[in-house]
């Protein structure tokens, strides 16, 4: 079977900003299209998204934030490479690599690349008469992941109201993925009304999450911790954070605008020490800034041993740093996000590293989504252990946990437990 017709175009995400669509047409007539998602607060060793500012295509009405760029790359760079080529996802991404060998594809924009490698994934999954999760794990029982779901929302995603960017659950000891979903909708619908009657007015922020406004991180995890204990699910929901600290650090300081707290490297390590050491948090995402390599190692040299190190900007899913993140024992766990990296293959190349190396692996949505569910196929398939997709609020995430809902019904799994 062979590629008939490769058509890119613009289409929005969940924030309302253009992002790169691409609609593969195989030799049996079949028909298969990729999104791509977009972040927010981006690390500055992800791979290159090209956006039309500064390059004479720029929609007025977007704000230069249009992809028509990356669109045309698409249709008349990489389109006359793969009609008539068979569908091989590796060898078509050895394609991409050759159209574009710059680091983090700065020519053809990563946006551009991911979402032909995902339309390739989905159309060769297609050929082989499989699902994309079976495509990628054909036999035997499929784990299903553990999620980590977004309650409050601070930082980038909702105007600062917290300076960290996540307050998430892990409802690490439901029995299924079923029961996990059902225990977080609760907490999420407490919290709202619990934030109601506090006065604390809400927006509902890029992930879905609520934008309460609270001075300090302490007081979020509390708030949080309240609910939980209310529906009576303490010591089986814990917390996770996400702290983003690359978006308040700069000159060597970590700024705390919502309480007006300002620390040094050495200082916030001992912070993050005594929030881990405070609280049920079984997960800590980027507590230090992306390139504070020495503070990641100090900290995870003195943190409890059962906490999940998570580097997200540190990482940014690509091989050479997490290779430097093992060497020096940064962290012990990576998010994974294809379009940080910008191929399917060398994403899954990532996790794999991660996996032989002991890391566990957070398969992970971004802030600005689109409806398409591959990332709950891509977090099964690869048996990534636990995926993060936002909170449970606006059909782009839906769309992921209603998938995992899906096949957890329909086939033999199993439910993680890393925690
Ligand atoms: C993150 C993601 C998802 P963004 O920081 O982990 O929550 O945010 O997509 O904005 O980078
Ligand atoms: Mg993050």
């Amino acid at each position: 079977m062979n590629i008939k017709k490769v058509l890119a175009y613009q289409v929005l995400d969940s924030r309302g900003r253009p992002t790169v669509a691409v609609t593969l047409t195989l030799s049996d007539g079949s028909i298969h299209t990729a999104r791509v998602p977009s972040g927010a607060s981006t690390g500055a060793h992800e791979a290159h998204e090209l956006r039309d500012v500064g390059t004479g295509r720029a929609e007025t009405f977007y704000g230069g934030k249009s992809v028509f760029s990356a669109v045309a790359n698409i249709n008349e760079i990489i389109a006359p490479k793969l009609i008539g080529h068979s569908l091989n996802p590796a060898a078509i991404d050895g394609i991409l690599v050759e159209a574009d060998p710059t680091p983090g594809h700065q020519k053809i924009g990563a946006n551009a690349t991911l979402a032909t490698s995902l339309a390739v994934a989905k159309a060769s999954a297609h050929v082989s008469g499989k699902s994309l999760v079976r495509f990628y794990q054909p036999t035997g029982p499929l784990l299903i992941p553990m999620p980590m779901i977004n309650i409050l929302s601070g930082g980038a995603h909702a105007n600062r109201s917290l300076d960290i960017q996540d307050v998430l659950v892990i409802p690490h000891a439901a029995k299924n993925f079923a029961e996990a979903l059902s225990w977080v909708v609760a907490i999420r619908e407490r919290a709202a009304s619990d934030g109601k009657s506090h006065g604390i007015t809400h927006l509902v922020a890029d992930e879905g999450g609520l934008g309460l406004s609270f001075k300090t991180t302490d007081d979020a995890c509390e708030f949080v911790l309240a609910q939980i204990e209310l529906l009576g699910l303490s010591g089986k929901v814990s917390l996770a954070l996400d702290i983003a600290s690359t978006q308040f650090y700069g000159d060597g300081k970590y700024s705390l605008t919502t309480s007006g707290t300002s620390y040094s490297s050495d200082q916030f390590v001992d912070e993050m020490l005594n929030l881990v050491n405070t609280y049920p948090i079984s997960s800590i995402e980027d507590p230090f800034a992306e390139d504070d390599w020495a503070a990641w190692t100090a900290f995870t040299k003195q943190a409890p041993e059962k906490l999940q190190i998570l580097g997200d900007d540190l990482f940014t899913t690509n091989l050479h740093r997490l290779e430097r993140g093992i060497a020096e024992v940064s962290a012990n766990a990576i998010l994974i996000k294809a379009n940080q990296n910008g191929l399917v293959t060398s994403t899954h190349r990532v996790l794999d590293h991660a996996h032989a190396n002991n890391f566990a692996t957070v398969v992970s949505a971004r802030s600005g989504e689109t409806e398409d569910s591959w990332l709950a196929d891509l977090a099964i398939g690869w048996r990534a252990g636990q995926i993060k997709v936002g909170s449970t609020h606006g059909s782009e995430r839906t769309a992921k946990w209603n998938r995992l809902l899906e096949i957890e019904v329909s086939e033999e799994t199993e439910f993680s437990k890393p925690f």
